[in-house]
């Protein structure tokens, strides 16, 4: 399989979790969205979307849309499951999982904060302070959800990554690039920690990937 992302976009770390927690091997094609390789002719051929990722599998079908890729590699790849077996805890890891898609990711995207930047004016200050409003909101939601549900000692809410690890991590990685306080979120930062010991969330971390400018020029 290949996946065309870009080393810090929390989408595309997103698929890169993912893919390793199933155990799959895939090839690594940067895209550069900083510079806008992803609205050129043949990207968009590639993918409608003009966005990353796009996971491409080896019969060359193309996936976009990084909750849809996610439900594609569970139904292929259904163990490990990205979801728990309890009913109550899968509908909470629901929960979380499609807050921070929804609630987070949506408004904090790189061509919403270019339309508020070339048709409202907004200079850096306010785009952080844009970015710092929608994410502290949902994350407070998220941290007094899991400080009420989750009582046990466990290192991770479901016992083991899922969904919304897949999500969070990269999620609060974002977080730090605009400067959120993450002081007052400590379940969040305790799961953190404990994924960031995991070889698959080691791997997908952005300062690993080629086109990380720790790693070199982007090939
Ligand atoms: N809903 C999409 C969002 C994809 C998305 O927003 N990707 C961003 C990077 S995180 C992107 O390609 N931004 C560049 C652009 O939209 O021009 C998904 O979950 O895959």
């Amino acid at each position: 399989m290949r996946l065309h992302g870009y080393y810090r976009s929390s989408t595309s770390y997103r698929v890169r979790i993912a893919l390793n927690l199933k155990g799959l091997n895939y090839d690594i094609q940067p895209v550069d969205i900083a510079r806008g390789e992803q609205k050129s002719d043949d990207f968009r051929r590639l993918n409608p979307h003009a966005g990353v990722p796009a996971l491409v599998t080896d019969d060359e079908t193309v996936l976009a849309q990084s909750l849809a890729i996610l439900d594609w590699l569970e139904e292929q790849n259904p163990e490990p499951s990205f979801w728990p077996e309890n009913a109550r805890e899968r509908q909470i890891c629901r929960e979380l999982t499609y807050a921070i898609a929804t609630e987070i990711h949506a408004p904090c995207n790189l061509p919403v904060l270019t339309y508020l930047e070339t048709e409202f004016g907004a200079d850096q200050e306010a785009k952080e302070a844009w970015n710092q409003r929608w994410m502290h909101k949902t994350l407070c939601g998220l941290e007094r959800r899991l400080s009420r549900e989750m009582t046990g000692d466990a290192a991770l809410p479901f016992g083991r990554p899922t969904a919304f690890e897949v999500l969070l991590i990269p999620q609060l990685y974002n977080a730090r690039r605009w400067k959120v306080d993450l002081a007052p979120f400590q379940a969040l930062r305790a799961i953190d920690d404990h994924c960031q010991t995991l070889d698959a969330f080691k791997r997908a971390h952005p300062d690993e990937q080629p086109d990380s400018p720790d790693k070199g020029p982007a090939t």
